[in-house]
């Protein structure tokens, strides 16, 4: 049943095609909507994919559609085995696998294995059959501390804020480390294990391409749940290496392993992982040969524009991932985070220095997730108060706007809202009435907008032999500034974060993030040349 057959011969015959691929990443809520209930879904993507095609990626990858309370918006699953019908259902889905085959775009899907919705059957059951049974043990449930168990029995917090458990009416606690819809799975568990086989299997019997596993770090506990250290985070306070002891325990590794079995059953496929691990060392355990094929780095997105941040932030993801033998993986955006063009500063020079960043990501070797709608030079969106859905805002007892100003659905075409998005005039998200100038239909022919510097960039990436081989050589530089290049195919990458032109290093330009100062690099700009 598998149906990668689809894709055309020589693409399918590419064992380790992600070694270099351009992933898209598709927050499905917020790409297009096909039926007219202002949230996006699987019809939607598979209207899109002469679009996906036209750009250049080579792989999609879809966040949650399976069936789900939407409390995290999918990441708290009902059903992994099944589509949400907010989404579509098994039928559409297989429709979209086999018509991005054709497009020769693979498709790779989210896993959340680290933790359940509560309304998955088996919390359900674990409420109802009360403390020591079997049903329980799926799930972590403790005792509470203090003389009457009223205190949570750790001080483990929430990602989302507030404390990491929940007391049940029969007293016991559950611990989730994100929303208390989203209670954690107890990964010593054997049905937990045998499910996320079986969740995978269903997945790759029905054609997909690979998977990313949401929170890769998380999922292992460590042994008694020890307390967290909670002084507070200022620099200098605590050092990187203060082990938290939620996330990134050793018994994570042996659940990757299973994973890769798995995988290794249906050669062509893989995954990557949500890993964040600041350590390199503990980083590159993740990508050993028989665990994970990726892991997400996020040190593009935690460095600011400035020239020595992104220099180190490259040379630490080349450095953590080359005695694994995988490749390294670059990340400006995704639906967690500020998006770049704001993160830099919005407005004119925030575009701009997006343009420039994106020509960096591109040069490099190795893996790139694009985040929708990056292509089209889309800010973080001011959302008012009533419009905020992400659990952080109730959870920080509204002190933390959350994630949504990432995830406002994308302008496809038009000059108002809903833009093409959707029929409906109320998209789940509201879209700012300015972003007329964005959508895709008014950049598409126009050679000097963000969309057209991505296809051009993506169409050089694939075809010019100045990108190949996996490391780089750095030249001396102006302050502020840097070049590299690529030592095997020897593409030379510039990039200018001062506020002076700069003279340019030696070769001819093949693409500019903006207008060159005659043969100078201007400010807020970077250069490929050959
Ligand atoms: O663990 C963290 C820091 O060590 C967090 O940054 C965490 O890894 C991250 O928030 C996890 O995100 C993913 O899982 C969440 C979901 O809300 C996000 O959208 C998803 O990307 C819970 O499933």
């Amino acid at each position: 049943m598998r149906r990668s057959s689809d894709l055309s011969p020589e693409i399918a015959e590419e064992a380790a095609w992600w070694r270099d691929a351009v992933f898209y990443q598709v927050y499905v809520r917020s790409f297009a909507d096909s039926n007219g209930d202002g949230v996006g879904d699987l019809e939607g993507i598979r209207s899109r994919l002469g679009y996906l095609e036209l750009l250049g990626v080579d792989a999609l990858w879809l966040t949650p559609f399976y069936r789900s309370p939407m409390a995290d918006h999918g990441y708290d699953v009902a059903d992994p085995r099944d589509v949400d019908p907010l989404f579509g259902d098994l039928a559409a889905f297989d429709r979209l696998v086999a018509d991005a085959h054709e497009h020769n775009i693979r498709v790779t899907v989210d896993l959340v294995p680290n933790h359940s919705s509560d309304l998955h059957e088996w919390f359900q059951e674990a409420l109802h059959a009360g403390p020591g049974s079997m049903e329980r043990a799926r799930y972590v449930f403790r005792e509470g501390r203090g003389f009457d168990g009223s205190q949570p029995p750790n001080n483990w917090t929430s990602v989302f804020g507030g404390p990491a458990w929940t007391r049940v009416p029969d007293g016991q606690w559950y611990l989730h480390l994100f929303a208390p819809e989203q209670p954690d799975l107890n990964w010593e568990h054997p049905e937990v294990r045998a499910d996320l086989e079986q969740t995978l299997r269903f997945w790759l019997d029905r054609g997909v391409d690979g998977f990313r596993i949401d929170v890769a770090h998380g999922m292992a506990k460590p042994e008694g749940l020890p307390d967290m250290d909670i002084r507070p985070q200022a620099p200098g306070v605590l050092s990187d290496d203060v082990h938290d002891p939620r996330f990134d325990n050793d018994g994570v590794h042996e659940i990757h392993r299973m994973i890769r079995k798995v995988l290794d059953g249906y050669p062509g496929t893989m995954a990557v992982g949500e890993i964040w691990v600041k350590d390199d060392e503990r980083f590159a355990a993740y990508v050993r040969p028989d665990e994970l094929h990726l892991g997400f780095n996020f040190r593009l997105v935690q460095a600011g524009f400035d020239a020595d941040a992104v220099r180190s932030a490259i040379e630490h993801s080349l450095a953590a991932v080359a005695p694994t033998g995988t490749p390294a993986t670059w990340t400006l955006s995704n639906h967690d985070v500020v998006r770049h063009v704001t993160r830099y500063g919005g407005g004119a020079p925030g575009e701009q220095r997006a343009r420039a960043m994106t020509l960096v990501e591109l040069a490099l070797p190795g893996v790139i997730y694009l985040y929708n709608g990056e292509e089209l030079g889309l800010p973080n969106v001011e959302l008012p108060d009533w419009a905020l859905q992400d659990p952080t805002w109730e959870r920080s007892g509204h002190t933390e706007r959350g994630r949504d100003g990432c995830r406002v659905p994308i302008p496809w075409e038009g000059t108002s809202p809903p833009f093409g998005f959707s029929t409906a005039v109320n998209t789940w998200l509201p879209q700012p009435n300015e972003w007329d100038h964005l959508t895709a239909e008014a950049q598409l022919e126009d050679p000097g907008s963000m969309l057209s510097l991505y296809r051009e960039a993506l169409e050089h990436r694939k075809s010019n032999a100045g990108f190949a081989g996996e490391e780089l050589e750095w030249y001396g530089a102006p302050a502020g500034c840097f070049a590299f290049r690529r030592k095997g195919g020897g593409l030379i990458c510039a990039l200018n974060t001062s506020g002076a032109s700069v003279p340019l290093p030696p070769g001819k330009v093949l693409l500019s993030s903006g207008p060159m100062d005659g043969d100078q690099l201007p400010p807020d700009t970077a250069v490929w040349l050959v």
